[in-house]
């Protein structure tokens, strides 16, 4: 089936032909040297093959900070632009072949017609978001102090139905999941009562699970803090763990990167959630200090290698019935969107091999034996193996560039876009609140 992508195969085809010699040696040398460590280096390149992470439809906007949005030129204004954008980094990388949509931001009137346009540009969409935690115009009810977690019945009766309509259009659009982030909580001691208000967002979600299709999934997804900067009812994994169990089999758990206190071992928590079944996907970003939503790797690329690494183990013990739901959440401030979406999925093909290279049964011996050097170098050895060859040539053997981010800059089609779209339009998305 041919895609009517937004970025012509030709540029693709002549940018790719002057780097092919180069990466199909490269691509050689490299697996003469994983044969030495006993592995095939085409093994590794299918299984890169079935990487799939999904676009955050809100992040091929400019996010902004709390003090100052500062919009690039040709900066999509709707869910329809914004799928022009996500079908170019497609086609350019290959791995993410879905779109995670955010409502009220993307909504529309015919959800069967976005679906058929984002499958003729290559697209499907992978969870649904919803949003309580700004309020919209003409909205009955404020969410000033809470959504799903409200003191007032009439606030989270709102935000219930609000999650419902987020279902209904991810049905239309093909969606298997659903994905709660609240922000609720509070912002000095003594504001809320700890225990009545995780009571009220337990009773508020089994309404909202109580209307999951039966093919489908909720995922909470945990924030130590911000909007509340005392206390948030969904703060951690733990909390999260607790309310996934308590409502059922569907609802799971999400990791964002960025949702954790500094130096928390997230590996850790990745691990223990797959250990129980309740792993229910990723927000992938990078951070330094809070919720940065920095580029994947960008601060640290070991925690995500490591996050890869437990991935990989979980994988190889569930003998293939782990699928957790891969996705970006990113904010972009200074640089294009598109090019830090590109650089994120690259890093995540990149690091997705490292952690395949990990020489496990090895580090199972290294382990028993308490060899803690030996155990360490196992992971320093695949960690510190340029991959980069085999995630370019699984690209170009997907009809993708080697170099995705030098062909999106020989495109022009940021310049295009900026004649094409006006920006007199406002861009519906993360800016327009604190998140
Ligand atoms: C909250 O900070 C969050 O990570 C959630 O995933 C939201 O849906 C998204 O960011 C909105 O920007
Ligand atoms: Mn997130």
């Amino acid at each position: 089936m041919s895609f009517d992508f937004e970025l012509s195969g030709e540029l693709v085809s002549s940018e790719n032909s002057q780097l092919t010699q180069d990466l199909e040696r490269d691509y050689c040398d490299l697996g003469d040297r994983l044969l030495r460590r006993g592995i095939d280096i085409e093994d590794i390149t299918r299984r890169l093959k079935a990487f799939r992470v999904a676009i955050p439809s809100w992040g091929v906007g400019t996010g902004g900070t709390r003090f100052a949005r500062f919009p690039g030129p040709g900066e999509p204004r709707n869910i329809y632009e914004k799928i022009e954008d996500c079908s170019v980094i497609r086609r350019l990388v290959c791995s993410t072949q879905t779109v995670s949509t955010h409502f009220p931001w993307d909504s529309v009137d015919d959800y069967e017609g976005l679906a058929e346009l984002a499958g003729s540009k290559g697209l499907g969409f992978d969870a649904v978001n919803s949003n309580t935690f700004q309020d919209q115009p003409g909205q009955a009810e404020s969410y000033k102090f809470g959504s799903l977690a409200h003191t007032d019945k009439a606030v989270r009766a709102q935000a219930i139905e609000h999650n419902i309509e987020c279902i209904e259009a991810g049905q239309k659009l093909g969606s298997r999941a659903l994905t709660v982030w609240v922000g609720d909580g509070s912002n000095f001691p003594g504001q809320q009562n700890f225990r009545d208000a995780f009571e009220r967002y337990l009773e508020s979600m089994a309404q909202i699970y109580a209307r999951l299709p039966d093919d489908w999934q909720v995922f909470i997804e945990h924030k130590l803090f911000e909007p509340a900067f005392y206390a948030t009812v969904i703060a951690d994994w733990g909390s999260s763990y607790l309310a996934a169990t308590s409502l059922g089999e569907k609802a799971k758990c999400l990791v964002d990167l960025g949702h954790h206190a500094p130096n928390t071992n997230i590996e850790l928590i990745v691990a223990r959630l797959a250990h129980f079944g309740k792993l229910g996907g990723f927000h992938f970003n990078d951070s330094k200090y809070g919720d940065d939503d920095l580029d994947s790797g960008s601060i640290n690329p070991y925690q995500l290698f490591l996050v890869f690494n437990e991935l990989a183990d979980a994988q190889e013990r569930s003998q293939n019935d782990f699928a957790p739901a891969y996705m970006m959440d990113q904010s972009h401030n200074v640089t294009d969107p598109i090019e830090s979406l590109i650089t994120s999925a690259v890093t995540l093909q990149r690091t997705l091999v490292q952690a395949t290279l990990v020489n496990r049964p090895a580090l199972r011996d290294a382990q028993a034996a308490n060899d803690v050097t030996g155990a360490s170098q196992i992971l320093q050895q695949a960690y510190t193996t340029d991959v980069s060859p085999i995630a370019a040539k699984m690209r170009l053997d997907e009809g993708g560039a080697i170099d995705p981010l030098a062909v999106f800059r020989r495109s022009e089609y940021r310049n295009r876009k900026a004649n094409e779209r006006s920006d007199l339009s406002r861009n519906p998305g993360p800016s327009e609140g604190i998140v």
